[in-house]
C-alpha cells in the first residue's frame, strides 16, 4: 500500500502532494512502482496534529481524487479518513476502500461501508492524534489491542460489512511507547490467527527513529528492515511511502525463502 498524503502537515511527506496533478503522478508512480492499493489522505494524525475540518479535508481530497478519475492510477484507490461524510464522497469518486485510523468510530462509517460494498482497514488507536503519545498505558498492549480489533470487526460484520473485506491493522505509533510498538511487532502472529489481513505501517516512524537513531528522511533501511519481519510474522499489507525500494525488498524476501 503506497502513502499519498495531500497534507500540508504530514510528518515525513507533508507538503510534497499539495497539487492534485502532482498527486494524480505521485500516485500512477507508486502503482508502476507495484504498490497494490494507493491509500490517499488528508488529514494528518501524526502525534500531536490537530484535527481539520471536514470541509478543508474533502476540499484536499476532491481535487486529487478528480485528477485520478480522468487518468486512473492501475491500482484500487484506499481513503484514508475517520470521517464516513468524507469516505462517502471519495467512494462516489471511485475510491473501493476505506482506511479508518478509529476502526469504524464514526457512527455512519460501518454502516457506509456495508451499503456501498466497499473495503475497510480497522486500526486500533488509544486516544487522540494530539495528545495519544503523551502517556500511553496497556495491562498487556496484544491482548487489549486484540480485543479491540475482534469487537471492531464484529462491529462492522453486525452493521453488514462482509468479514471478507475487513483488514486488521494495530495501529504502530497510534498511542503506543516503542515498548508496546515491539510488542505489537512481536504479537503479530495472534492477530493474523483472526484470520483477516493485516496491516502494518512502520514507515519512516518515531518507533524506526528510536531503533536506528535516525531522521525522517533517513529511515528507509529501518523501515523495509521492519516491515519484512512484520511480514515474517503475519502481516499481508505494508504501508510505505517508498512503494519501489519496499517491492524489491519483499521479492528479495519470498524468493529467500523469508515468511515460510
Ligand atoms: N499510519 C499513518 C496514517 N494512517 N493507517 C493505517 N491503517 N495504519 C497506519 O499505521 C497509519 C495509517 C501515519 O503515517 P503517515 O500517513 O505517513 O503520516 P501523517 O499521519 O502525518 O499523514
Amino acid at each position: 500500500m503506497g502513502i499519498l498524503n495531500a497534507t500540508p502537515d504530514s510528518f515525513s511527506d507533508g507538503g510534497m502532494h499539495l497539487n492534485a496533478a502532482e498527486a494524480a503522478a505521485r500516485a500512477r508512480m507508486m502503482a508502476a512502482q507495484g504498490a497494490a492499493i494507493i491509500d490517499i489522505g488528508a488529514e494528518s494524525t501524526r502525534p500531536g496534529a490537530r484535527p481539520v475540518d471536514e470541509e478543508v479535508e474533502i476540499g484536499r481530497l476532491g481535487p486529487v481524487l478528480a485528477a485520478l478519475r480522468d487518468s486512473p492510477p492501475g491500482a484500487p484507490i484506499s481513503v484514508d479518513t475517520r470521517r464516513a461524510a468524507v469516505a462517502a464522497l471519495a467512494l462516489d469518486a471511485g475510491a473501493v476502500m476505506v482506511n479508518d485510523i478509529t476502526g469504524g468510530a464514526d457512527p455512519a462509517m460501518l454502516p457506509l461501508v456495508a451499503e456501498r460494498g466497499a473495503g475497510i482497514c480497522l486500526m486500533h488507536m488509544q486516544g487522540e492524534p494530539g495528545t495519544m503519545q503523551d502517556d500511553p498505558r496497556y495491562g498487556d498492549v496484544v491482548d487489549e489491542v486484540l480485543a479491540f480489533l475482534v469487537s471492531r470487526m464484529d462491529a462492522a460484520v453486525r452493521a453488514g460489512v462482509p468479514e471478507d473485506v475487513i483488514v486488521l491493522d494495530p495501529g504502530i505509533g497510534f498511542g503506543k511507547t516503542a515498548g508496546h510498538n515491539r510488542a505489537l511487532l512481536a504479537g503479530l502472529p495472534a492477530i493474523a490467527a483472526l484470520g483477516r489481513p493485516v496491516l502494518v505501517g512502520v514507515s519512516r516512524k518515531g518507533v524506526i527513529g528510536a531503533l536506528t537513531g535516525r531522521e525522517v528522511g533517513d529511515r528507509l533501511a529501518g523501515s523495509i528492515g521492519a516491515g519484512l519481519a512484520a511480514v515474517g510474522r503475519g502481516a499481508s499489507v505494508l504501508r510505505v511511502h517508498d512503494v519501489a525500494e519496499t517491492v524489491d525488498a519483499l521479492r528479495a524476501f519470498t524468493a529467500a525463502g523469508g515468511g515460510e
